[in-house]
């Protein structure tokens, strides 16, 4: 595998939640795999679980870990070819991604949509610079569009915890008071629908995801409606897609708030969020303290997706 930000990169992803299961039975079965292979994890934005999990899948792997926070002690890094080089910034991005990828085996990217330019956001334009300078194997940490490792640990979870073949899956846009990527309703979206789940996605009008993602999903206006039946409920907040508002808040409703009351209306479903999460924003103290809460074995699932993303990069190197 040379990139890892969509499912399809998996292959069969039936095999790799298998695998997925056999890693997370048998954590260090393959400790010697990653022997002298150094990953880098390349930080432009702050983490903890991406950071952590990531470390620590590589350490399951007997890798070598560099991590590198960006903005904290790197040089200021310019991204736009063919500007003069006279402001803070004292080095470009075309130097320092090979320079990284000369130092390790695969490299993760953290690399948060800017939301200046919807297009340079959705092509990806500073992931696109490591995987074409960098000559190493790419995965992205949440990148502007995508957030793959979370999608998987995320289904992971979905597959431990269904009741039903099938599970009714609910994306419900929740309020927060900053402008959020997409990312992760993005992939969460793109994933169920890979895994062939029921997926239903709520948001307030305006909040409408990009189609490349959401196709195949049911999409409503009325979080009530959606909630009704579901087994699982996914709380995200995210900022407009669609221009010209594209990267605004346009609401911070708190009538969306996954609360008691709402997830009354459920299936008796699991509640879920990829975290860090706003109490009393997105979801009430009780949800999300309640043994529905899935939470924790959520974010534990993190160090899962990785180390079969990170086993399948270093397997593949020649
Ligand atoms: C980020 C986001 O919404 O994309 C990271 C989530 C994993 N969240 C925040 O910045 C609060
Ligand atoms: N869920 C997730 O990716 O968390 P961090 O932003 O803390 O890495």
């Amino acid at each position: 595998m040379r990139t890892f930000l969509h499912p399809a990169d998996l292959g069969d992803l039936q095999g790799a939640l298998q695998e997925a299961q056999h890693i997370k039975a048998n954590r260090f079965a393959y400790d010697t795999i990653g022997r002298n292979k150094t990953a880098l994890l390349i930080f432009f934005n702050n983490s903890l679980r991406t950071r952590l999990s990531t470390q620590k899948a590589a350490m399951n792997l007997g890798m070598n870990v560099i991590v590198l926070d960006v903005n904290q002690g790197a040089w200021k890094l310019e991204t736009e070819r063919g500007v003069i080089m006279d402001g803070d910034k004292s080095e470009h991005l075309l130097e320092a991604v090979p320079v990284m990828g000369s130092y390790c085996d695969v490299i993760g990217v953290r690399t948060f949509a800017r939301f200046e330019n919807r297009d340079d956001d959705y092509s990806e334009r500073i992931l696109q610079q490591f995987i074409q300078h960098s000559g190493r194997p790419v995965f992205s940490m949440e990148s502007a569009t995508v957030h793959p490792l979370q999608a998987f640990a995320d289904l992971i979870t979905i597959e431990e915890h269904k009741r039903t073949a099938k599970p009714k899956v609910v994306l419900t846009w929740a309020p927060h008071p900053k402008a959020l990527p997409q990312a992760v309703p993005n992939s969460f979206a793109e994933w169920m629908v890979a895994a062939g789940y029921d997926l239903t996605i709520a948001h307030p009008e305006g909040y409408e995801l990009c189609e490349d993602f959401s196709r195949g999903a049911r999409i409503t206006y009325d979080q009530d409606e959606a909630l009704q039946g579901a087994d699982f409920v996914y709380a995200k907040n995210w900022a407009a897609y669609r221009a010209p508002h594209y990267g605004q808040v346009l609401s911070k409703d708190l009538s969306w708030t996954v609360s008691q009351e709402k997830m009354a209306l459920t299936n008796d479903a699991a509640f879920m969020h990829c975290l860090p999460v706003r109490r009393n924003m997105i979801v009430t103290d009780d949800v999300i303290e309640s043994p529905r809460s899935l939470v924790i074995p959520e974010a534990a699932n993190r160090e899962i997706s990785a180390t079969v993303v990170l086993k399948r990069m270093v397997e593949a190197l020649s």
